[in-house]
Order: structure tokens, then sequence, then C-alpha cells
């Protein structure tokens, strides 16, 4: 057996059980159509949820197509969800470097390749998505700028500073978060920007509702309050410029998905805590000071 080691730390990519637990689950769980239909539409293979109002003609058209068009509708979301995370990243250049921290099939860093034209890294714990990814970055002719790594993002090995930009889309309930800031506030300088988008739970509300602990469940992560994302930005030189609350714009991707052939059961645990109150969808955009 080999234990891959990132470069400068010389530690195991996977060091606890729960860390090799979550690895286990996307190296093998990876043939959901809700992942797999919307990501053939156009080779963006999204790991994360949709934002804004889906168009009402994909329900009302011809049956035979309807499925079709609602996969369709539900990429188009998603896509949007990246290019609004993208858009909070600040001036990026050519030459700026950004890191796409739990990079999944790699949608949202070829996208971001396609915005900037820079060069982007993604790190990820499963092996199969970084092949996975890197197999796309070949086949879309930009291997030479976007590149997937076998890494853990809390120990990335990349040179401090390095970074111009790094976000997380939909990754922080993995980790614990003061472990995740402490290591991009190495990667990125003064004034470097991190941009965050994720489902955190209510602190207003209480603990974790019963619906936030079967999205835990269903994908064995562990969503953290929102309480939790400022506390861990200010503890490491992180000062927030935009917070963003997404829930009523993601509402209407939970109703679509929950019509279609690639449901996967999870639909109403996220239309119920987020109709609730008891969960939120937020963007959170920060800069290194
Ligand atoms: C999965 O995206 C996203 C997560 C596991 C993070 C959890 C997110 C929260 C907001 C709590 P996916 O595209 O792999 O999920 P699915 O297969 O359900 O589409
Ligand atoms: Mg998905």
């Amino acid at each position: 057996m080999t234990v891959s080691t990132t470069p400068t730390a010389g530690s195991p990519v996977l060091r606890t059980q729960y860390q090799k637990s979550v690895a286990a689950y996307w190296n093998t769980n990876q043939q959901d159509p809700v992942n797999l239909r919307l990501g053939e539409i156009d080779g963006l293979y999204h790991h994360h949820y949709g934002i804004g109002n889906y168009d009402p003609s994909v329900l009302a058209g011809p049956e035979q197509t309807r499925d079709e068009r609602i996969i369709a509708e539900l990429h188009r979301l998603e896509t949007a969800q990246a290019d609004m995370l993208l858009s909070y990243l600040g001036e990026i250049g050519p030459s700026d470097r950004l890191l796409d921290a739990g990079s999944g099939r790699g949608g949202t860093s070829f996208m971001a390749n396609q915005r900037f034209g820079c060069q982007v890294d993604g790190v990820s714990i499963s092996e199969y998505q970084v092949d996975f990814a890197n197999r796309q970055a070949t086949d879309r002719r930009v291997a030479d700028q976007v590149r997937f790594h076998f890494r853990n993002m809390l120990d990335t090995g990349f040179e401090a500073g390095s970074r111009q930009a790094v976000w997380t889309n939909e990754t922080t309930m993995y980790v614990d978060l003061f472990e995740l800031y402490a290591e991009f506030a190495r990667l990125l300088p003064f004034g470097g920007r991190y941009v965050c988008i994720t489902g955190c739970y209510n602190d207003v509300t209480g603990g974790r509702s019963r619906a936030v602990s079967q999205i835990d469940e269903h994908y064995t992560c562990n969503i953290h309050p929102r309480s939790a994302y400022f506390k861990a930005l200010a503890a490491n030189r992180f000062v927030p410029i935009h917070v963003i609350d997404l829930t009523s714009a993601t509402i209407p991707y939970w109703e679509l998905r929950a019509q279609s052939s690639v449901a996967t059961g999870i639909e109403d645990p996220f239309l119920t805590a987020y109709r609730e109150g008891s969960f939120h969808y937020l963007l959170i955009a920060a800069d290194r000071v």
C-alpha cells in the first residue's frame, strides 16, 4: 500500500478516520445522475447547488422532453451559483493563482480559468475526483493551467502567499473552520480574497434541527452554525466584506429538483430546513488583512 503525502509537510493526505470515511464516500458514491447527467450537458461537472428562479415553461412543455428540460435548467442554476461565487473574487489577472479548496469534479475551477485566464489549482481528498477532474482538464485542453491534486485543504503544501484568491464552494462542512482558515491565511497575502458559499445552521433558532441532521447524515458532513464562520474568520485575520443570504435564491432550485427524475431524496430535508429557518445558504467574501 502506498501512503500519499503532501509534498511539503510529508504528512498523510487522509489524517483521521473521519477524513477516510469522507474520502470513501466521494470515491464510491459517484454515479448519481443528479451530477453526471447535468455535467454531460457542457462538461462542467458541479458538486454544489443552484440559485435563481427557474423558467416555469420547463414544467409546462411536452411530456416526453420534460425531464431533459428540467435537468438542463438545474444545470443552468448550478452554473449561475458558481458564476456568482467567482464574481466576488475581486480583480483577478492572468498572472494570479487561485485555489479551489474541495474541487470536486472541477466545475468551478474551469469556470474560473475561463473567466480570468489564470492558473487554478484544485485540491480534493477523493482520488476519484482528482482523476476525473484532471481528465476533464486534458479534454478541455487546459491541463497546463488547471490542475487537480490529491491533497488535504487543511494542509495544501502550496507556498505561503502564493494565491490571490481562495474559495470553498460547499466544502467547509467537512472540516474544522479554524484549521481551514489558518491554512488559507497562510496561502493568501495581505489583501487576498476568500469566498465561501455554504449551508450553515441558524444560531438564533438553536442547535441542529432534524432536517439539518438529515443533511449531515446524507453526506457524512458536519454543518457548522453560522457563528462559527465569523469566529474562525476573525481568529485568522479575515475581515468579511460581503455576507449574502442566498436562502431564498436557492429554494426554487430545490423545488425544481424535487420534481425531476434525478432527485436523490435529500430534497425534502433541504426544503424543510430552509423554509423553517433552521438553515441558511450563505455567501461570505472576506479579505485577508
Ligand atoms: C454536494 O453536492 C454538496 C455537499 C456534500 C455539501 C453539503 C452542502 C450543504 C449546503 C450542506 P453534490 O452535487 O455532490 O450533491 P448531490 O449529489 O446531492 O447533487
Ligand atoms: Mg449535485
